[in-house]
């Protein structure tokens, strides 16, 4: 016999059980794309509690489609073994570019970062930040459904060591940040905005650009390019990954 009240208990049970756990973490990420799936991996391989908040309901950012919807990525060598190290299967043209299934590239990010203990939580919309003593110190989240309908309810708030920005083209943590909070560590000091495409240059600078943009706020993938007024670079993908690598090392020095 199936009790459909015991459903919905099961349900509300282990949603607020795990939820009740992760209010207060060593890191929270905003945006499940490919950079902070990848951030949160390392986060969680190197001991830390780690929480992605994800504003949609497929968590993936803009991995899924590859290029104009055909689902094929292109990375460059030197980032092949993050796709293959989570199981993605990655074909080499022989001139220097090799493609990935992009359904297979987000599947398997995904779910090496949640094997690692990364709890992703979908449909919340990261929103604001907690900022005490001129750090920000965690998150303020709301339901994305109360978000998109517009409906005047207060958020929530997480509270985290370290807090990433991986919202990608939106930079939307680091928006309000600059909005609220003070300036932001690029030229301008606040987000510059992302330049037209050019991979050659964005691929390098979205690493360079993977830094601590405000005392306990990190960047990673487009949106450490957007802040820093770096150009986007279509779907060739190795630059979100190791950027999303990078930003997992300074974290954890950080937190050393
Ligand atoms: O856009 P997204 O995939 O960012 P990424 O990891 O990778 C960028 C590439 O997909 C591509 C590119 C390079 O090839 O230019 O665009 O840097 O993933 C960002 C995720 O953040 C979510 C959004 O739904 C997406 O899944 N997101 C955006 N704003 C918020 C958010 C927010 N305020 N709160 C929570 N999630």
């Amino acid at each position: 016999m199936i009790d459909d009240v015991k459903v919905t208990q099961c349900i509300v049970d282990r949603y607020f059980e795990e939820f009740s756990d992760h209010t207060e973490v060593d890191v929270a990420i905003a945006g499940a794309g490919p950079a902070g799936l990848v951030a949160g991996r390392y986060l969680a391989d190197m001991g830390h509690q780690v929480v992605i908040f994800e504003r949609k309901l497929s968590p993936g950012g803009g991995m899924w489609g590859g290029g104009m919807g055909y689902p094929v990525v292109v990375v460059q060598e030197s980032s092949v073994e993050e796709l293959e190290k989570v199981g993605v299967e990655v074909k080499d043209t022989k001139d220097g570019y090799y493609t990935a299934d992009s359904i297979s590239s987000v599947a398997n990010l995904l779910s090496s970062a949640i094997d690692s203990g990364v709890r992703i939580f979908n449909m919340v919309t990261v929103e604001d930040v907690l900022y005490e003593e001129e750090r920000v110190n965690g998150v303020v989240i709301n339901s994305s459904p109360i978000e998109i309908a517009g409906l005047h309810v207060d958020p929530i708030t997480i509270r985290s060591e370290a807090t990433l920005d991986a919202t990608g083209h939106d930079a939307d943590v680091c928006t309000v940040v600059e909005k609220k909070a003070g300036e932001l560590n690029t030229e301008k000091g606040k987000v510059i905005g992302e330049k037209s495409m050019w991979a050659e240059v964005g691929e390098k600078t979205v690493v360079e650009n993977t830094k601590e943009v405000f005392p306990g706020l990190w960047t990673t993938g487009m949106c450490a390019n957007a802040v820093m007024g770096a150009p986007r670079m279509g779907p060739i993908f190795g630059g979100m990954l190791l950027s999303g690598k990078k930003a997992a090392e300074l974290i954890d020095s950080e937190l050393k």
